[in-house]
C-alpha cells in the first residue's frame, strides 16, 4: 500500500496574520540583519565604512513562516528600513535560489521600492513595486529588494520551501545594478556609472 503524507486540516494553523505596521507574521520566525552584516554590497565603500562609524542600525527584519513537507510553500514578510549609504538605498543583501529554477512572487504591502534581478547570462533590470503590485521572480534569477522611501518598505515573498538561499552566488561579482536617491527621485545605475548629485535639500522660506 502506498503511505501518503497529508496535513491534518486545522484552520488555525493555516491562516497567519500579517501587521505590515508593525512588521509581524503570526507563526513566523524573524531574522534581522544590521549594517555591519551588508559588506560589500554598498557601491561606495568609503561611505559604508563612514555609516558604519555612527553605528550599526538595523537595515531590514524578515519574518518567515515555513513548511518543509515535499512539495510545500514557504513565505517571509521583509521590511526593509528606509535609508541610504553614499546615496545608494538600503538594501538587501540578495541571493539565488539554491534550486536555480526555484521562482517566487513578490506583493508590495507598505511604502515603495523595488527588485533588483539579475540572471545568470548578466542580464539585469529594477523593478519598482508599491502597495498592491506584485512582482514575478522568474528561476535562475538573483534578486535583491530596495526601499526607495523615506519610510519602512514591506512586501511578502513566496516561494518554493525547498527552493534554498544561494548567498555567495551573486555575492562576488555583485548586483550590476545600484538603485541610487537622485534630483528626480530613484535611478538604476549601472555599478561603475558616475554617481547622480545627492538630492537638494528643502529650503526653507524666510520667517518659517
Ligand atoms: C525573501 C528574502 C528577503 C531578505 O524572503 O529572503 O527579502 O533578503 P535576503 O534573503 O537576500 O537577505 C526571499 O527572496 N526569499 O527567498
Ligand atoms: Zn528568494
Amino acid at each position: 500500500m502506498v503511505s501518503v503524507e497529508v496535513h491534518s486540516l486545522v484552520p488555525e494553523s493555516l491562516l497567519h496574520r500579517i501587521d505590515v505596521a508593525g512588521g509581524t507574521l503570526s507563526g513566523g520566525v524573524t531574522s534581522e540583519r544590521h549594517l555591519s552584516e551588508l559588506s560589500g554590497c554598498f557601491a561606495d565603500r568609503d561611505a559604508y565604512r563612514a555609516a558604519l562609524e555612527e553605528g550599526d542600525p538595523l537595515v531590514y527584519s524578515v519574518v518567515t513562516a515555513s513548511d518543509d513537507a515535499a512539495g510545500s510553500l514557504s513565505f517571509g514578510l521583509g521590511v526593509i528600513q528606509p535609508g541610504r549609504v553614499g546615496g545608494e538605498f538600503y538594501l538587501t543583501k540578495g541571493h539565488y535560489h539554491s534550486r536555480r529554477e526555484a521562482a517566487e512572487v513578490y506583493i508590495g504591502l507598505r511604502g515603495s521600492g523595488g527588485l533588483v534581478l539579475e540572471n545568470e547570462s548578466g542580464s539585469s533590470c529594477f523593478v519598482p513595486m508599491g502597495v498592491g503590485e506584485i512582482v514575478y521572480v522568474p528561476g535562475h534569477t538573483a534578486h535583491r529588494s530596495v526601499n526607495c522611501g523615506d519610510e519602512p518598505f514591506a512586501y511578502l515573498g513566496v516561494y518554493a520551501s525547498d527552493a534554498g538561499h544561494d548567498y555567495a552566488g551573486i555575492a562576488e561579482a555583485n548586483f550590476a545594478l545600484v538603485v541610487m536617491d537622485g534630483p528626480d527621485g530613484p535611478r538604476a545605475l549601472h555599478r561603475g556609472d558616475p554617481r547622480p548629485e545627492p538630492r537638494a535639500p528643502i529650503e526653507q522660506e524666510a520667517g518659517e
